[in-house]
């Protein structure tokens, strides 16, 4: 990435002084429960974060999830960590640029959803006050991208098979099933013998499987999937050079790609065929940007990943996803994919199979206060010391 300001080369080169951060923990209710191999969600409990600068308002989200289970960030640690350790090294310091997140809050380990949040939140603020949208910032050249779905485990296969023929029904173009030992070769076996061959499906694991589940792995191979998606825990690369030599599935890491740093190191190991994108768990989109471009660099396919984001966060994917290396449909659903209404006006919807990458100034969405408001559960205001 250059140095600033944007890859489009059209912002502004400003900088902004941040004099307040405002935390919302908000609880809001999916319209279905999501079941995954390591729990099942009921309503999206996060954070979202406003910062207040010198030249307007940002607002970003944090895609943690309510328990350490995803990884070992969880939405309670949020607010305790950006009061205690990120909001005194951002508050009051003058001529933050969007890069500047990332550098000044690099000593803290981990945390990379939290970062991403903050990091976003002044993205935000600086793409308003250049007057210039993310896309722009980023470069992309479309104006709308594929949406894929990612469906959770269900009680039984029927009614899997009928979930999965409504997203159909609905356009999506991609399905991806979330899948388990125990739920997996069967809910597979019957997606594909309901909706035949020619429907792009691929499969999610959550880390759930274990090496010695290779043989088992194996037998995926008969219904041709795009991928297979992070099979084994977060810190076992080589499990996946495994199986990779064992199975004609291609291997997609999620929880384990942290990093441009781990993402590059995967490729050198041979762990990796595909990559899953998400700016939370790397630690921002300019971090998922630059992993975009190695993959690129490296002939490895990526794809924009979710994490069930609100308004704010879908309308920074729709744009992320829109970067050229990006060659599979993503985990980019309609809004109403997870959501009744949106905390932001006029979120996101499917046309068509696609999602429309948002051109306004800044991240793409206009916030919805009222809405905000009436989800927020604890709210925590930080502000610079005076003077
Ligand atoms: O593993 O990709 C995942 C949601 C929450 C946490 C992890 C994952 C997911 C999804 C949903 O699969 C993606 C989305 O549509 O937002
Ligand atoms: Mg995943």
């Amino acid at each position: 990435l250059p140095a600033d300001p944007g890859r489009g080369g059209r912002g502004g080169d400003g900088t902004v002084r941040i004099e307040a951060i405002e935390l919302r923990r908000v609880d809001i209710p999916l319209v279905t429960p999501f079941r995954t191999s390591f729990g099942t969600q009921d309503t999206r409990d996060c954070v979202l974060i406003r910062v207040v600068t010198d030249v307007g308002d940002g607002w970003g989200e944090c895609v943690t999830m309510p328990w350490p289970l995803y990884s070992a960030e969880s939405s309670d640690v949020v607010i305790p960590i950006v009061s205690a350790h990120m909001a005194p090294r951002l508050l009051g310091v003058d001529g933050i640029g969007p890069r500047d997140v990332a550098r000044l809050l690099a000593p803290i380990r981990g945390h990379r959803m939290t970062k991403a949040g903050l990091e976003a939140a002044v993205l935000d603020a600086w793409l308003r006050a250049a007057g210039q949208s993310f896309a722009s910032f980023l470069g992309v050249a479309v104006e709308r991208v594929p949406c894929g779905v990612s469906v959770g485990i269900h009680d039984s296969t029927e009614a899997l098979v009928e979930t999965v023929g409504g997203y159909l029904d609905e356009g999506y173009v991609r399905i991806k099933l979330k899948i388990e030992p125990g739920n997996d070769l069967a809910p597979v076996a019957a997606v594909r013998r309901a909706f035949g061959d020619d429907v792009p499906l691929q499969v999610d694991a959550n880390a759930a499987y274990e090496p010695g589940d290779i043989p088992l792995l194996r037998r995926l191979d008969a219904f041709d999937l795009l991928l297979i998606e992070q099979p084994f825990d977060e810190e076992r690369l080589l499990a996946n050079v495994d199986l990779r030599a064992a199975i004609e599935t291609p291997v997609c890491l999620d929880e384990s790609a942290i990093s441009a740093q781990v993402v590059a190191d995967a490729i050198r190991l041979g762990a990796v065929d595909i990559v899953n994108l998400k700016a939370g768990r790397v630690g921002g989109y300019l971090e998922a940007a630059r992993i975009h471009d190695l993959c690129v660099a490296h002939g490895v396919p990526v794809w924009c990943g979710g994490m069930v984001e609100t308004g704010i966060g879908r309308a920074a994917n729709a744009a992320l996803a829109g970067m050229a290396g990006f060659s599979l449909p993503g985990d980019n659903s309609g809004f109403d994919r997870f959501y009744a209404t949106d905390i932001v006006a006029d979120p996101l919807r499917m046309i068509d199979g696609h999602l429309r990458v948002p051109t306004t100034p800044g991240m793409g969405f206009e916030v919805d206060p009222e809405a905000i408001e009436a989800v927020t559960v604890e709210r925590v205001l930080l502000e610079a010391p005076s003077g």
